[in-house]
């Protein structure tokens, strides 16, 4: 099993996840931005519709991840696309970014609220069942993230369910492995992309404001850090890219923008969405 590194804008990458450059290989010309008002739709001939592209932004917490999924965004917009912005949970706050940006989920509904209550330590919560209550909170949304990409809308999503799997599995529970915990996640949207930011924890306890959620101690985040390497040896690593997110903020955007214009420019745009499989 290989894994991509993608290092300073300079193309090197020195491995590669299994079957993630099949994307790059069979490439077309970049599809014409669609907004719900484009007065020439594309014509509905041989070609099959374009739809949206769905982009997942992972890593670590402080990472950089809002910081990155922000500017995708933006960065998308201004090329023309229409942009959904979410992301998981959908309760917890993102006040420095998110003040800026619009268009974003509704993170009040119960199943969100309780999970915040839950990350703040206002709440106790079994293993299992907030997993599960992480998983249901995505459910919740999937059926406006398929909506979304086939009116041709692409979706960046600030975390999904490779957080969902690892954060739980780095607990350390006994009876919640990887394994257990990605059966929930089973038929979710299927991500054309996912960049997952890594950073060494001593890196990102370094940036503002690490240290005042439940799962921001060291230990957890290099456990956490470990099981997302070992996802990327599962099915899911198939869309995944790891980029270097210790570099400038610059640096880590130019890398976002170079493989979400890849996958956005590849044959599997005219492929229907997928979902997670078994
Ligand atoms: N969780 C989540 C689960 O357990 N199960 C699940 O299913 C899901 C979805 C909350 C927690 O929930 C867990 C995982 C988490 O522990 P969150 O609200 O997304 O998830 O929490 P964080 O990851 O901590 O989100 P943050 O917003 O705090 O971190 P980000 O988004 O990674 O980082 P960002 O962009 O806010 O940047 C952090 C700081 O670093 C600076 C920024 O300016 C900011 O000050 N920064 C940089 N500094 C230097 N160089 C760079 N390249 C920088 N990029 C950003």
């Amino acid at each position: 099993m290989l894994i991509v590194h993608i290092n300073g804008g300079s193309g090197r990458e020195g491995l590669e996840a299994e079957g993630a450059t099949a994307y790059s290989r069979k490439r077309r010309s970049l599809p014409r931005p669609r907004t719900f008002h484009d007065p020439n739709p594309p014509s509905s001939g041989m070609s099959a519709p374009e739809r949206g592209a769905l982009i997942v932004i992972e890593g670590l917490d402080r990472a950089g991840k809002s910081t990155q999924h922000g500017r995708l965004c933006q960065n998308l917009e201004s090329q023309g696309h229409t942009v959904k912005r979410m992301r998981f949970p959908g309760a917890s706050p993102c006040p420095h970014v998110y003040a800026l940006t619009h268009n974003t989920e509704d993170r009040t509904t119960p199943i969100g609220k309780s999970i915040d209550a839950y990350l703040k330590g206002e709440s106790q919560q079994e293993d299992h069942v907030i997993h599960l209550l992480f998983s249901a909170n995505r459910w919740e949304a999937a059926a406006s993230i398929r909506n979304a990409i086939a009116e041709g809308t692409t979706v960046v999503i600030d975390r999904y369910y490779y957080s969902g799997i690892v954060y739980s599995a780095a607990k350390g529970n006994p009876t919640l492995s990887l394994e257990w915990a990605r059966h929930p996640e089973v038929g979710l949207p299927l991500p054309d992309l996912c960049l997952f930011l890594d950073i060494t924890p001593e890196a990102a306890a370094k940036r503002g404001g690490f240290g005042n959620e439940k799962y921001e101690t060291s230990a957890m985040q290099k456990r956490v850090r470990e099981l997302f390497y070992d996802l990327v040896k599962l099915s899911d690593g198939r869309g995944m890219r790891i980029l270097d997110a210790g570099r400038s903020i610059e640096e880590v955007e130019k890398d976002v923008a170079d493989r979400v214009e890849e996958v956005i420019k590849s044959s599997r745009m005219s492929q229907e969405l997928g979902s997670i499989p078994p």
